[in-house]
């Protein structure tokens, strides 16, 4: 059967743009501040993951239990760590390989889409700014399930009015790619989901996304 791609899911933090540095060093100051062991090993576990269940991966080495209230509020202490680093971040932050290819890919007549699990999605496309560029913007606070649950990708998909095989996610976490294929889409991983078993377009680059065959 002819497959055609009309659109693009990307995911944003380590695909868009670098904010991982940020949850890093967010959630070590928490975790320190916890007397809780935390390395850049535990913290690759977390690329894709709500933060909640990020939470719960990082609270795995605790030498306690927490209380539902004291998770809410290490969650809290880490977000307000996280956006004062973001708040930091503007345009420049948006590299000029990223901006031309969205915008050759844009010429080639496809649909573009956010596919992230932040709830600070919008803030940080705002800060880059490309908040009104995208045709869709699927996020954490749109979905009940996080990757690898499928939700956040059909949810772009269908704010697209295209069908899962119809668009191409591009990720850089396992736990997206996994999404992707659970949901029907096809597949680019970069970054650390590059060489991933269930990567089907493996991308050196972000430019790289110009020469995947749009029909085949
Ligand atoms: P927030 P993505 C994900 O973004 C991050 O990779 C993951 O580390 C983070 O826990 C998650 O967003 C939730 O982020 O705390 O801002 O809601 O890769 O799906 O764009
Ligand atoms: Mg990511």
């Amino acid at each position: 059967m002819k497959q055609q791609i009309k659109g693009i899911i990307f995911d944003l933090d380590g695909v868009i743009c670098f904010t991982d540095i940020y949850h890093y060093n967010a959630w070590k100051e928490m975790a320190d501040g916890e007397g809780i062991e935390f390395d850049l090993k535990i913290n690759d576990r977390l690329k894709g993951v709500s933060r909640a269940e990020s939470l719960e991966i990082i609270l795995e080495k605790a030498s306690r239990e927490y209380t539902p209230q004291e998770k809410a509020d290490l969650m809290e202490l880490k977000n307000h760590i996280y956006r004062e680093q973001l708040k930091t971040m503007t345009p420049a932050d948006l590299s000029e390989e990223v901006r031309n290819t969205l915008d050759a890919l844009r010429a080639k007549g496809l649909k573009l889409a956010i596919g992230s699990s932040s709830k600070n999605a919008k803030f940080i496309l705002e800060r880059i700014g490309l908040i009104d560029f995208f045709d869709a913007i699927s996020d954490g606070t749109n979905i009940q399930r996080s990757k690898p649950d499928p939700q956040v990708f059909l949810m772009a998909a269908q704010m697209l009015q295209l069908n899962p095989e119809e668009c191409l996610v591009v990720e850089d976490a396992e736990a997206g790619i996994d999404a992707a294929e659970a949901g029907h889409f096809h597949r680019a991983g970069i970054g650390s989901a590059r060489d991933y078993a269930k990567t089907e377009y493996r991308l050196d680059s972000f430019q790289d996304l110009l020469n995947i065959p749009l029909e085949s």
